[in-house]
C-alpha cells in the first residue's frame, strides 16, 4: 500500500468534510434534477438508490480516490483468486467459488478446489433428493418432515435468515427448525412439537468443537434413543456438515452421511456451502442453485464494473464516510419485509464479526474507527419503535431500507401501504420539517401564537439524515443471493479501507476459554476463589440460589 497517497486521501475527505457544513439534502435535490439518476445503480431488477447521501460528485470522487490507494481492485482480486488474505489464520477466503460455474477451474493450494465444490454440490443434490423423494426413511420406515438444524453463529444464522426469507418457495411437507443456543429451552421447546420418527437432525459444525452444539447433538440423539431404543436408528437421523471427519466420526455420525466444506470458508460466509443444506432441504435443491446463481451475479458485479458504478464499493465507501467523517456509530438495516425478519441478525454478525477490529492487518492500532453497530427490525415495527431517535436523535444514523415492488401475499392494498411507508421515511429522513412548515400546520389547526412557540421546538425534525433503499421486484431466492453477496462484499471493501483483516474472529474467543473454567466451579461444592469478586461473587450467589428447594 503507498502510504503517502493513502494519507492523501484522507486528508482530503478530512477537509471536504469541513466544507460540508450547512448543506442540506433538500438544497441538493432542488438543485440537481438529475440527483436521482446520478446516484443509483442497477443490476437486473435490484435498485440501489443511494441519492438521499450527505455526498456530492465531490464526495464520491474522494472516496473513489480513497479506495484507489488503498488498493481496492488488487486486494479484490487477491481474494477472488484464493491467495491467503485471512493472515491470521493464514487461509484463502473463497466462499465466492462456493458460487462460481460448474465449469471454473481453480487452483488453491496445489488443489482444484471446484472439483471438491463439485462433488459436495453433487452429494447434497442426491440426499435431498432421496428425503423429498421419500426413499430416505427413519428408524420406523416413515419419511422425513421435520429438518432441525443444530449449530450456531456462522453455522445457524445464515440458514436460518434464508429458509424464513424464502418461505413461500418452501417443499409442502417439510419444515425447518434451527436450534442454536445451549440453553436448553431451546432445544427442549423445539422437540416438544416433534415426532422422532419423521426428524432429521443435521449436525453443523465447522469444527465440530463448538460446545454448544456438541450439547445440543448430545442432547437430541438421547432424545432419539428414548423412543427408537435402538443406536442404528442414529444413521438414519443424523447428518452432519463439518471440515472435521474424525470429530463427525467420534460422535457416532456415520461419514458417509458427511457433506464436507473446507477450511478456506468462513464460518459467516458458510451459507454457500454444505452449510446451506437444511435450505436445500427446504427449498429444494433448484432454489439452493438459484441463490448460488444470485450469489454469482453480484459477484460478477463486483469483479467487473467499475468502481464509481459498483454496488458493493459504493456501499461500502458510503459506511466509512459516515463511521470516518460523521462519527457515525450504528448503520440500521431495515427491511420492509416481514420475510427478512433476520436479516439484521445476520447482516450483525456478517459485518460486526467481521469488521469488529482495532488492529490492522500487520497488528498495528487503526487510525480510524471501524465497523459499525449494527441494528434493526422489519418496516413497519421500527417505524413504531425505535425511529424516532433516527428522527429526532442527537446521532446521526444511517439506514438501509429493503422493499420489493410485489408481495408474495397480496391482500388488499397493504404492500401498497407497506410501500408506501417505506418511501416516507426515507424521505422524512432527508427532508425533514422546518420550523416554517411546522408553524404553518399548527396555524391551520388553530392553536394559539404562545401554544405554537411552546411546541415548535419539539415537532422540528431537522431532515438531512442519509439512507439507501434496495427496491427489487419480488423476493425470490436470485434477489436473495445478490442481496446477501452485496453485503458480503460491502463488509470486504471497508475492511481493504480500514487494512483490518475481516475473516478472524479471536474476538469471540476469550469468553469460551472462560465459560469452560467456570464449568466446572459450577458443578464443584466448593465457593469459586479465583475470580475478581463480581464473578466469584456471581458464581457463589448462584450456586446458593440453587441449593434453595
Ligand atoms: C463465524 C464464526 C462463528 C462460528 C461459530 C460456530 O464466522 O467463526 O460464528 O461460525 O462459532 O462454529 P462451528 O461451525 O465451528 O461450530
Amino acid at each position: 500500500m503507498k502510504r503517502p497517497e493513502l494519507d492523501a486521501a484522507w486528508q482530503a475527505l478530512r477537509a471536504h468534510r469541513k466544507e460540508w457544513k450547512g448543506l442540506h439534502l433538500r438544497e441538493l435535490f432542488r438543485a440537481d434534477k438529475r440527483r436521482f439518476e446520478r446516484f443509483s445503480l442497477r443490476l437486473n431488477d435490484l435498485l440501489l438508490d443511494y441519492s438521499k447521501n450527505l455526498i456530492t460528485q465531490d464526495t464520491v470522487r474522494l472516496l473513489l480516490r480513497l479506495a484507489k490507494a488503498a488498493e481496492l481492485k488488487e486486494a479484490r482480486a487477491a481474494m477472488f483468486s484464493g491467495r491467503h488474505i485471512n493472515v491470521t489464520e493464514d487461509r484463502a477466503v473463497l466462499h465466492t467459488a462456493l458460487r462460481a460455474p460448474a465449469e471454473l477451474s481453480l487452483m488453491v493450494d496445489g488443489r482444484n478446489v471446484m472439483i471438491d465444490v463439485r462433488r459436495v454440490l453433487k452429494q447434497m443434490a442426491a440426499f435431498v433428493d432421496k428425503v423429498h423423494q421419500g426413499r430416505w426413511k427413519g428408524y420406523s420406515g416413515q419419511p422425513i418432515r421435520d429438518i432441525v438444524n443444530i449449530g450456531i453463529g456462522g453455522s445457524d444464522l445464515g440458514p436460518a435468515m434464508v429458509c424464513q426469507a424464502l418461505t413461500p418457495y418452501a417443499r409442502p411437507g417439510i419444515n425447518a427448525h434451527f436450534v442454536s443456543n445451549v440453553d436448553p429451552t431451546h432445544l427442549t421447546e423445539t422437540l416438544k412439537r416433534l415426532s422422532p420418527d419423521t426428524t432429521l437432525f443435521v449436525v453443523a459444525s465447522k469444527t465440530f468443537t463448538t460446545q454448544e452444539t456438541l450439547a445440543n447433538a448430545a442432547a437430541a440423539r438421547a432424545w432419539l434413543l428414548q423412543h427408537a431404543k435402538d443406536g442404528r436408528a442414529v444413521a438414519r437421523h443424523f447428518v452432519a456438515v463439518s471440515t472435521n471427519r474424525e470429530a463427525v466420526v467420534n460422535f457416532g455420525i456415520d461419514p458417509d452421511n458427511m457433506f464436507e466444506f473446507w477450511d478456506w470458508v468462513g464460518g459467516r460466509y458458510s451459507l454457500w456451502s454444505a452449510i446451506g443444506l437444511p435450505i436445500a432441504l427446504y427449498l429444494g435443491m433448484e432454489h439452493f442453485d438459484e441463490l448460488l446463481a444470485g450469489a454469482h451475479d453480484m459477484d460478477q458485479h463486483f469483479l467487473s464494473a467499475p468502481l464509481a458504478a459498483n454496488m458493493p464499493v459504493i456501499l461500502g465507501l458510503l459506511g466509512i464516510w459516515y463511521i470516518d467523517f460523521w462519527d457515525a456509530q450504528t448503520h440500521a438495516v431495515l427491511p420492509y419485509d416481514q420475510y427478512l425478519a433476520r436479516l439484521p441478525a445476520y447482516l450483525q454478525q456478517l459485518d460486526m464479526e467481521s469488521n469488529g477490529k482495532s488492529v490492522t492487518r500487520d497488528g498495528r492500532p487503526v487510525k480510524h474507527a471501524t465497523g459499525p453497530i449494527v441494528f434493526g427490525e422489519p418496516g413497519t415495527n421500527g417505524q413504531h419503535a425505535f425511529y424516532q431517535l433516527i428522527h429526532q436523535g442527537t446521532r446521526l444514523v444511517p439506514c438501509d431500507f429493503l422493499i420489493a415492488a410485489e408481495s408474495h401475499n397480496p391482500l388488499d392494498d397493504q404492500h401498497e401501504m407497506l410501500l408506501a411507508n417505506c418511501f416516507a421515511q426515507s424521505e422524512a429522513l432527508m427532508r425533514g420539517k422546518t420550523a416554517a412548515e411546522v408553524r404553518a400546520e399548527l396555524k391551520a389547526q388553530g392553536l394559539t401564537k404562545k401554544e405554537i412557540a411552546r411546541l415548535l421546538p419539539h415537532r422540528v425534525f431537522p431532515g438531512n439524515r442519509p439512507s439507501n433503499t434496495l427496491l427489487y421486484h419480488r423476493l425470490n431466492p436470485r434477489t436473495l443471493g445478490r442481496l446477501i453477496a452485496l453485503y458480503e462484499h460491502k463488509v470486504f471493501v471497508q475492511s481493504v479501507i480500514w487494512d483490518i483483516n475481516a475473516f478472524d474472529q479471536w474476538g469471540v474467543e476469550l469468553g469460551k476459554q472462560l465459560a469452560r473454567s467456570i464449568l466446572p466451579e459450577l458443578k464443584s461444592s466448593e465457593p469459586a476463589r479465583g475470580h475478581d469478586a463480581s464473578t466469584n461473587g456471581l458464581i457463589n450467589y448462584c450456586k446458593g440460589l440453587r441449593e434453595e428447594p
